[in-house]
């Protein structure tokens, strides 16, 4: 999230696309309320079906499930061709006045730069860069005028995103999509704030990026990024999921959102440091942030002759390291044993009947987990064979997040800690405790055994005590001085010398005063945005508006004077936030360069980094009823195919539902937390689908009938909820029915119920690889025969 969810009191307008708050994000909801009721913002829901969130908001736009894209772009197209936008914000804080390489070309749903690799389009994009003078500065037409500037590329693209064309694809009313088109560019006015929320009905599809990218160019188009109420707010998934990402959870990211050096690109740390690190932005200082992550990893035994222990740092080599990838190699035999740690991929996953069945290839499998969940006891899942299965299976029992001490990190960037307020029963144990022992007996097993490489475990920096104490974790995750042990104050300190370590860069600061982090007393607050800077602290900095340089105008003066985040008066910067600039500087040295991540310094409306093209562009999902509408391109040509033949084809007659899953309130992911709880089970008892009274009729079934719904992928059985908050969609003047479908059951627990995922694609985004888990085709028939 670049704002945070008190911040939410202080917006106009909200557009929740692609999430239920009212059910899966509660705390949230109390502030979109506030502004609804204190200041009469206005609530957009955007969903293919009518949710809580849907009954709790002003206006109620539906669309078919995976055509976000085309939802959105027809908005960015009201921006341009109504003149929208903030004229002097995207004039000086994006790259719309920026001219690209004439070469630069868009045909038929394809860029320019295509070549075929393999089966699947990877673009050169060459054709895809800025034009630069003999200064190496890139060239700009500040009047936006010419032809080759991105306003001018941006209007032409979109130009064929009118409402008409929209709402053919997207199924939408066109009269409710206009009526959301005017109320939410209104807040292109200066002194107006809009807020884009949006979660996995956003992400969860073969164009997930492209879809985010979207709402980015949107809220910069409109000025919405760095004010207070504005932003891109992805309302994150467990409580804990930023914290995860910010340590380096995700496959392809070390901590602090730097990349996974790869083998044949980065041998060596100059290798790596030279072109991972640009030449402007605030990433020219990843050398500082990098060796201080190999000091925290490996300690005295990192130093600048042995390039800081960066052979003993993972490289990743061609194989695809992604969840689907992951299954891949496991299927083939390439894995010998996985350790599942807080995961239940045998349900989460897509297509997990036949990720439970690579799951055998494995010799070994250990689950950490409160639990015994499907994916412990995989093997015996009813109609399976457990002879036939080789995997030794181990659980490990762990202690819940209210049985131990830690922090985690919210959606808003706050890092708050937890203290323990029970004792775990029996043999479970904190996942801390479970990691360090471990650590530890491999430890001892590689210095006692030897083998082809200890080093990279021996020799690594490990000492959290013998019972592991969070707070010297948290100690590293912040940074020290590597000579004395003192912490630094912030990530400024950190050094590309040794004499720094830290353990995620973005959280130097946080645990700053040696106090225990949940006492630790913050800045006062200031004015009072509602920054609430004294509780808890968010990353980077303790900053609560990120690019806050934008929310206010070139000369300083806040867009909105009665909400003011940064600005200047009296010859000085006045803040209810910490800067996100150098507020040391006049404003007109900072005019030009809010968005400090960026080697531009500027924001991209036109992003050339991005696999699938620098302007999102509609694709249908992998599996779609109809042929694409708006180009000859059916699915994102970037996307790759693992199991083509597990593909219904454009229009399949044998699959001619859209299917989407989503969430309940009663129950949580795989349903492992809330289907041992009686209760719980009492108010949500089985596995359902939705489906519309019209295509009940045909089928003929009631509310409560069983159904059977089938996909390339497999089938399953549940319970039928006919609804009228499920309707057909109009699309291209033929009607497209969907069923819904709710994926939280299996078959461990006390509640038990087929697997949903049995029915979802392998398939991902390019950039991502999310899998598209929102948008593909089944088949539904009356069950029970
Ligand atoms: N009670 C409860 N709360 C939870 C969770 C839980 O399991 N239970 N899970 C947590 C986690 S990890 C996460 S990631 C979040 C997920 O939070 P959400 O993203 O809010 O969860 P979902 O219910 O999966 O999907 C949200 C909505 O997307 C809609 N949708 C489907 N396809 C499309 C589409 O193409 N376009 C649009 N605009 N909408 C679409 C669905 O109808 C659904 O209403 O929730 C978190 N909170
Ligand atoms: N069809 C479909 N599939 C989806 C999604 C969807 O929207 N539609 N959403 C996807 C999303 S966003 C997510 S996040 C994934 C979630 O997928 P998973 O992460 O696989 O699902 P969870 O149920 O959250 O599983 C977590 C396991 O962790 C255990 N656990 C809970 N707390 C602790 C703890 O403190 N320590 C340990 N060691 N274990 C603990 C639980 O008992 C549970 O068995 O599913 C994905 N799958
Ligand atoms: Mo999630």
């Amino acid at each position: 999230m670049t704002n945070h969810w008190i911040d939410y009191q202080n917006s106009d307008v909200f557009i929740n696309i692609g999430l239920n708050t009212a059910e899966n994000h509660p705390v949230s909801m109390k502030w979109i309320e506030k502004a609804q009721k204190e200041n009469d913002a206005k609530l957009v829901c955007v969903d293919p079906r009518y949710t809580r969130t849907a009954a709790v908001s002003d206006l109620y736009v539906s669309m078919r499930p995976g055509t976000n894209v085309a939802f959105l772009s027809g908005i960015i197209n009201y921006v341009l061709e109504n003149e929208k936008y903030n004229e002097d914000y995207i004039k000086n804080f994006t790259n719309a006045s920026y001219l690209i390489d004439p070469e630069f070309d868009f045909q038929d749903g394809m860029f320019s730069g295509a070549a075929d690799v393999n089966g699947r389009i990877a673009y050169d994009t060459e054709s895809w860069s800025y034009q630069y003078d003999d200064e190496g500065n890139i060239k700009k037409d500040e009047s936006l005028e010419d032809p080759s500037c991105v306003f001018q590329l941006m209007k032409d693209h979109y130009s064929r995103y009118d409402i008409s064309t929209v709402c053919e694809i997207t199924g939408s009313p066109e009269d409710k999509y206009e009526e959301l088109c005017q109320l939410y560019t209104d807040t292109g006015a200066p002194e107006k704030a809009g807020n884009i929320m949006y979660a996995m009905g956003i992400t969860q599809f073969t164009h997930g990026s492209q879809n985010v990218r979207s709402i980015a160019m949107l809220q910069l188009l409109l000025g919405n990024m760095g004010v207070a109420g504005g932003g891109v707010n992805a309302q994150r998934g467990q409580s804990n999921v930023q914290g995860a990402c910010d340590t380096g959870m995700l496959f392809h990211l070390v901590p602090g959102y730097m990349g996974v050096p790869r083998a044949e690109l980065h041998p060596t740390l100059a290798d790596y440091l030279e072109m991972e690190t640009p030449e402007s932005g605030y990433w020219k200082n990843t050398p500082d942030f990098f060796v201080s992550l190999l000091k925290a990893f490996y300690g005295e035994n990192a130093s600048e002759d042995n390039d800081y222990c960066y052979d003993y740092l993972p490289k990743m080599d061609d194989k695809d390291r992604s969840h689907i990838g992951m299954f891949n190699e496991m299927k083939k035999g390439g894995i010998d044993g996985l350790i599942s740690w807080a995961d239940n991929p045998a349900v989460s996953g897509p297509s997990a009947g036949d990720q439970r069945e690579f799951m055998g290839e494995l010799d070994w499998l250990i689950s950490v987990d409160l639990f015994e969940s499907e994916t412990a006891s995989f093997w015996k899942e009813p109609g399976v064979d457990s002879s036939e299965i080789k995997t030794e299976v181990f659980l490990l029992p762990a202690a819940l997040h209210v049985e131990r001490d830690g922090s985690i990190t919210n959606s808003g960037r706050w890092i708050q800690w937890r203290h323990q307020a029970a004792e775990p029963p029996e043999d479970a144990k904190s996942d801390l405790w479970i990691a360090d022992r471990i650590f530890k007996s491999v430890r001892e097993l590689y210095e006692e055994e030897g083998g082809v490489k200890p080093e990279p475990i021996v020799e690594m920096n490990w000492d959290y005590g013998e019972k592991p104490d969070p707070e010297l974790v948290a100690r590293e995750l912040n940074g020290y001085r590597t000579e004395d042990k003192e912490l630094v104050a912030d990530f400024t300190e950190l050094a590309e010398d040794g004499s720094t370590a830290a353990g995620s860069w973005i959280y130097s600061g946080y645990y700053a005063d040696d106090e225990n982090p949940a006492t630790m007393k913050r800045e006062p607050e200031t004015e009072g945005i509602g920054g609430h800077h004294d509780w808890s602290f968010s990353w980077p900095l303790n900053r609560r508006i990120i690019y806050n340089r934008a929310g206010a105008d070139p000369e300083g003066n806040p867009w909105n004077p009665d909400t003011p985040v940064i600005w200047w008066e009296n010859g000085e910067w006045q803040r209810n936030d910490v800067p996100d600039f150098d507020a040391s500087v006049p404003p007109e040295e900072t005019a030009e360069s809010p968005f400090i991540m960026l080697p531009e310094l500027q924001a991209r409306l036109f992003a050339p980094g991005l696999a699938g093209g620098p302007f999102p562009e509609h694709y249908e999902p992998w599996e779609s009823p109809i042929e694409n509408m708006i180009s000859g391109t059916q699915f994102n040509p970037a996307v790759r195919e693992w199991y083509p033949d597990q593909r219904a084809g454009v229009g399949s007659e044998e699959y001619p539902y859209v299917a989407t899953s989503y969430r309940v309130t009663e129950h949580y992911q795989t349903g492992i937390l809330t289907r041992n709880m009686p209760w719980l089970n009492e108010a949500m008892p089985d596995l359902f689908v939705e489906i519309s009274p019209s295509l009940a009729d045909d089928m003929g079934v009631e509310s409560g009938d069983e159904v059977v719904v089938s996909s390339p992928r497999g089938e399953i059985e549940a319970a039928a909820c006919v609804t009228p908050r499920i309707k057909p969609f109009s699309v291209n003047g033929s009607e497209v029915e969907m069923v819904g479908i709710v994926w939280h059951w299996g078959y461990a627990g006390m509640s038990t119920g087929p697997v949903a995922n049995d029915l979802a694609p392998s398939i991902g985004d390019p950039n991502t690889t999310i899998p598209e888990y929102k948008a593909f085709l089944c088949d539904i028939r009356k069950g029970g025969e």
